[in-house]
């Protein structure tokens, strides 16, 4: 079964890939004190080649676009270098890299940056940054159409950086509660411009990154990461989430991105407000033409069948390759997987 994971993949014309088997984005925090990656980085990532695509962990495309500590970025000529590092030696190893373009919108901290924490609202989240608990997080400022504007370009800025620093393409992180997140959800995006209400206004800002970055690196190079259903950094979602995402899916359809992907820890969530049987996946499959990315606590196993059900084209592991750098060439041998435990963050190996 296994066998369909170790099969080659076209994207489109301009990228085939080796297998099956995505890593996902991971964030690991170890990136040095001006955000740069590092040689260790350059190694873990290299360790990981055998991957038919590897997600980097998600890179912050401005200051403040900074949510938690040491996280990298890609808008200093220093990043842009030490994440040619990285490609060059993931490419030596015969892999593929994307580079995942972050901003954490209401998540961010003023502690990692001099200026105001921009959201789709003044909606603040409750809590405390991780690893840092003395950092309550702040209400934000809702973000004016020229503060919006200037994103828009930040993000297609980032997606060029990331092509000169020799990343395979860019992954637009859209999921899981950041910025482009809180627009496209009713209980962060409360405006009343053209950028909140109705379904077409609240995917206006998803879908002007997804062009800018598109024009700026061609859309056979751009993957779309989304969290149709609310359950990370948002309270809970509605219908009329799902109005959203039904015209948002709909117009991505025409952009022929090399792929979108879904961004869940766990697939077996349900979400009764989108359909069908309640899951994530199966509502993107529904209303998503283009290459799919499944994630979401699957093992090789399962995920090889869910392909084979057509649930999804390719499958994305996080946690399996914290735990396991040679995944690939287990999944090969069917050797059985270290198991993932948390104590593995504390390390990058
Ligand atoms: C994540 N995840 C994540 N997602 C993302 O889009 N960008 C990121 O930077 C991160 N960072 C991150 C760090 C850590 C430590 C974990 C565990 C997860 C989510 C990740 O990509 C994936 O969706 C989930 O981990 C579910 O897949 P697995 O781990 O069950 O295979
Ligand atoms: C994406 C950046 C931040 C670092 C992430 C660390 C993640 C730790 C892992 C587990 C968290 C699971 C949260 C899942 C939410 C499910 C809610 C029902």
């Amino acid at each position: 079964m296994t066998d369909l994971l170790l099969q080659p993949y076209a994207l489109n014309d301009e990228l085939t890939l080796k297998n099956r088997i995505l890593m996902a984005p991971l964030t690991r925090c170890m990136a040095d004190d001006n955000l740069v990656p590092t040689e260790k980085m350059a190694a873990y990532y290299a360790r990981r080649a055998d991957a038919g695509l590897i997600i980097s962990e998600a890179t912050i495309i401005r200051p403040d676009a900074q949510g938690y500590p040491n996280v990298p970025g890609i808008f200093t000529s220093e990043q842009i270098q030490g994440w040619r590092n990285v490609t060059e030696q993931v490419h030596d190893q015969g892999g593929k890299i994307f580079c995942q373009l972050w901003h954490v919108g209401r998540v961010a901290h003023p502690h990692f940056f001099a200026g105001d924490v921009l959201g789709a609202s003044a909606i603040g989240i409750e809590g405390t940054v991780p690893r840092m608990r003395e950092l309550s997080y702040q209400t934000p400022k809702a973000a004016s159409e020229a503060q919006i504007e200037q994103l828009v370009a930040d993000y297609a800025k980032a997606a060029e950086n990331a092509i000169e620093a020799g990343f395979d393409g860019v992954e637009i992180h859209g999921a899981n509660g950041y910025l482009i997140d809180q627009f496209l959800h009713h209980s962060s995006n409360q405006r009343n411009d053209n950028y909140g209400g109705n379904a077409a206004n609240r995917a206006r800002f998803a879908l002007e990154v997804v062009d800018a970055v598109v024009a700026r690196v061609g859309a056979a190079k751009v993957g779309l990461r989304l969290s149709p259903g609310a359950y990370f950094l948002l309270d809970e979602g509605d219908e009329q989430d799902t109005a959203v995402f039904d015209y948002l899916l709909e117009q991505l359809n025409h952009r022929n991105l090399a792929y979108l992907h879904l961004g869940i820890f766990d697939d077996s969530m349900r979400f009764p407000y989108l359909g069908g049987n309640g899951s994530a996946s199966q509502y993107l499959r529904k209303h998503y033409n283009g290459n799919l990315v499944g994630v979401g606590s699957y093992t090789p196993e399962q995920g090889a069948e869910a392909i084979s059900n057509e649930e999804f084209d390719l499958l994305a592991l996080g946690r399996p390759f914290i735990a396991n750098p040679d995944l690939v060439a287990k999944v090969k041998t069917q050797k059985p997987l270290t198991p993932y435990t948390d104590d593995m963050l504390a390390e990058l190996y």
